[in-house]
Formats: C-alpha cells, structure tokens, sequence
C-alpha cells in the first residue's frame, strides 16, 4: 500500500430536483468501494457520513427561490470544507461520496484552502449556472460558478474556492448546457470540452490536455466525477441523465490517466441515486472508476 484514503460521505439531496441521491454513499460503499480501492493498492478509512440536517422529504420545488435550500447547502459544504482540509492536512487523500454535485463547492474550497488547485469537472453539464441565471434553481447546476465567485457568487465566502483560478478549470464531456450558462463558460478563462471534442480527438488526448490545464502552476488537482458524465445505458442511476455520454472503456481510460499524472489531490463521486438505478450498477461502476483514478492496473 502507497495510498491512503479517506472517505467523506455527504448524504445530501439539496441541491438535486429528485429524491434519493442522498443514499449515494451507501450504494457506493455496498457496491465494495473499500475492496476496490485495495485492489488498486490503496488503503482506506471511513470518516462515516457527514451530518445533514434532516428534513422531511419534500418536493422538488422549495418554495420556487432562485437557488433552493441555500442554507442547507452552506452548511453541508462548509462542514464538508473543513473535513476536506483536515484530511489533507493529515496527508491522506479525500474521496468524497456525494450526494448531490452542490457538494463540490465544499470540496473545491477545502483543497483549496492551503494550496492552489486546479479542476478537472468529468460531467455532462457546465454546472455554471448562478442563482440569476438558473432555470432550475437547483444548486448541483451551480457549483462550478459558485467556487470560481461567478456572478451572484462574487464575494461570498463560504462559497468561492479561495486558490483556485478560472485558467485551471477544464470540464469535459459536455452534451447538456443551458443558454445562459453557455455564454458565462465561454466568457470564462474556463476550459471546456463537449463530447464532439471527445468525437474528434478521443477521449485520451481530451483528457491529458484538461489535465495539463489543471496541473499548469498548481500544486494538485481536484477531480470532480459527476456520474452522468457516463452513457445512461452504463450509468442509468443518475438524476438527470443525457444520453451520447462516454462509455465504460472511454471513463476508465480517462481516470487511468488521472491517475498516470500523479497530480490528483482530491476526488468525488457524485450523483449516483439508488432509487433511480438498476442493480446498484452505476454506484459498482463509481468505484471502479474510482479505483482506476487510484491506479488500479491489470497487468
Ligand atoms: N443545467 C441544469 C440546471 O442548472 O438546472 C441541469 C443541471 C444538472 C446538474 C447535474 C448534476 O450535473
Ligand atoms: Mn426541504
Ligand atoms: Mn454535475
Ligand atoms: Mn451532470
């Protein structure tokens, strides 16, 4: 073993418009996450589950706010900050179990905190919107714009990544991006590439190039792996799925890669919701990946 590990659950469905994504870190930890991490040479421990104020479940429109459950939101991230932070500073690596994609504002600005990081955003979405912008409302389409102090987000504290700098964001897989938020990513020093991108290159020189723009001047890389980054077909347990998504075989070559550059700082999973999957297949499919981004190897 040359790798440690922490995990971090965040049970939270706050920022998602369907139920059940909070029972991600369970489908992720039942699907063998601490096995498949082995098998790639990494030794884990269990942080458990973070605290998430409870609520009664409830529909998917809070009340119509322009960014619902805000308050949940912040407190969810923040404990998830400091948890991140620490565990950095203990010298393991965290894998964060999400949960809904909000979480990652927690992620972002935790590694953040005593380093400057860049960004490598695996997702079918630009998860760009702002509180003005968004059609939803829904927080798990912002927190990109959140970390990076966007619009609405400009000057709040718990929200923006504190080292982290829009040149050093790379999204890839991109198939599913609303009006507004595209001309925010194009108005960014972000980089972003659609799975036309991926069409064209292949999906190795896509991702080496998003890596070189993450670890360009910064002392490590958070990657961000929104499970419908995947094809539905491999990835069905996902809330907002969009299909032309990359393949198993594409996804695991992408976080071989991760790997290879040896710059990845911390990592999540998100979105995986049990509810809305099939035989617990697309959180087995999360810890593959995961172990893949860790090094697991064949041969
Ligand atoms: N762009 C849409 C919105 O902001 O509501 C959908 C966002 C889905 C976000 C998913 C998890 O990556
Ligand atoms: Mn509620
Ligand atoms: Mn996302
Ligand atoms: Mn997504």
């Amino acid at each position: 073993m040359n790798q440690h590990t922490r995990i971090i659950g965040v049970p939270t469905d706050y920022g998602a418009n369907r139920r059940g994504v909070d029972m991600g870190p369970s489908a992720l930890r039942y699907a063998g996450l601490v096995d498949e991490l082995s098998s790639a040479g990494v030794s884990t421990e269990d942080a458990g589950d973070l605290a998430v104020p409870h609520h009664a479940i409830h529909d998917a429109d809070a009340g119509g706010e322009n960014a619902k459950h805000i308050n949940e939101v912040e407190e969810v991230t923040t404990a998830l900050a400091d948890a991140v932070a620490d565990a950095l500073s203990d010298e393991v690596t965290p894998l964060v179990l999400g949960g809904d994609h909000s979480i990652a504002i927690g992620s972002m600005v935790g590694s953040a905190r005593d380093a400057d990081i860049g960004v490598v955003w695996f997702d079918a979405h630009g998860d760009f919107n702002t509180p003005e912008t968004s059609p939803s409302g829904n927080v798990h389409g912002m927190p990109l714009a959140a970390a990076l102090g966007i619009g609405d987000f400009e000057g709040v504290e718990w929200a923006n990544a504190p080292r982290l700098k829009e040149e050093n964001v790379a999204i890839v897989g991109l198939r599913d991006v609303d009006e507004n938020e595209t001309t925010a990513i194009q108005d960014s020093d972000v980089t972003a590439y659609t799975m036309s991108d991926i069409d064209e290159r292949g999906i190795t020189e896509v991702t080496q190039d998003a890596l070189d723009v993450a670890t360009n001047g910064t002392d490590g890389v958070h990657v961000s792996l929104d499970l419908d980054w995947l094809d539905p077909r491999e990835a069905p347990g996902v809330g907002t799925p969009v299909r032309g998504g990359v393949t198993y075989r594409e996804a695991h070559a992408a976080m071989e890669l991760v790997a290879e550059s040896g710059a990845m700082r911390s990592l999540e999973l998100v979105e995986v919701n049990p509810i809305l999957d099939e035989h617990n297949e697309t959180a087995a499919v999360a810890t593959e990946l995961a172990a893949s981004g860790f090094g697991k190897r064949i041969l």
